[in-house]
């Protein structure tokens, strides 16, 4: 398959589910001239004439636009593994820091959690780490309970200029959070960060969005954050995995 074939496809199939009252998807090929690559048209000017094909074909040999370790190992290579928590122990948590802005009382809390005859995550052992919100007031800037990772080094890899790949489960009912990359340099300087907001649910594990970010020049190490900005909330978090692109 490729993008022209699929994107005039993609406008009778619009026509026909507007005819017959069906759902018109939208996105992929069809959500512009051509959505991976352009390297000879103009992806928006509604005009396929002068486009050619460059979807990702991954196990091709080839590296095409889009391709990470995340979708494609067999073109670009494995994802390499920096840190992996799924909060078993207590050492797996006695690191972190945690905080609330603007707590309207002490009963907040961020502590491991065992959930193995409630639901667990699918592969995540019995224990997960429960983040318990208080009230909002008004005006708060940043509200809510945060947990911030210890430094994570990389070993033996310069993270500088690589993609690092964030990948989260959580419950979290309808509760707004995010996990967050956060990267230092030697003297413990936050040179950048990147975030990826949960995904809801019905009070059941799923994977979040999986964040990507490239580390800044000077990166040496970094630290992984949850956020829970909604009043009087819960979630759960697990299966927290660091990898980076090789
Ligand atoms: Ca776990």
């Amino acid at each position: 398959m490729n993008c022209l074939w699929n994107e005039q496809s993609m406008k009778w199939m619009t026509a026909a589910l507007l005819l017959t009252g069906g759902t018109v998807f939208t996105g992929g090929c069809g959500s512009t001239d051509q959505t991976v690559g352009d390297p000879l048209g103009v992806s928006s000017d509604g005009t396929l004439a002068t486009e050619t094909s460059s979807l990702s074909i991954c196990g091709n040999g080839v590296i095409e636009p889009g391709e990470t370790c995340m979708s494609c190992a067999a073109d670009v290579g494995s994802c390499l593994p920096i840190n992996a928590n799924s909060f078993e122990s207590a050492s797996d948590f006695s690191s972190w820091t945690i905080w609330n802005n603007c707590a309207t009382d002490s009963s907040w809390y961020v502590q491991r959690f065992y959930t193995l005859n409630d639901n667990p995550a699918p592969g995540g052992g019995a224990w997960a780490l429960r983040i318990h919100t208080t009230g909002i007031p008004a005006g708060c800037v940043n509200p809510g309970v945060y947990a911030l990772s210890p430094f994570i080094l990389p070993g033996p890899t310069n993270l500088a200029g690589k993609t690092v790949f964030v990948q989260n489960q959580s419950r979290n009912g309808s509760g707004a959070g995010t996990v967050s990359i956060h990267f230092y340099n030697t003297y413990d300087q936050e040179l950048g960060a990147g975030f990826a907001s949960w995904n809801s649910d019905a009070w059941l594990f799923n994977a979040d969005p999986i964040l990507s970010a490239v580390a800044p020049a000077y990166t040496v190490k970094l630290r992984i954050r949850y956020g829970m900005n909604s009043a009087n909330g819960y979630a759960d978090m697990d299966l927290l995995r660091v990898t980076v692109s090789p």
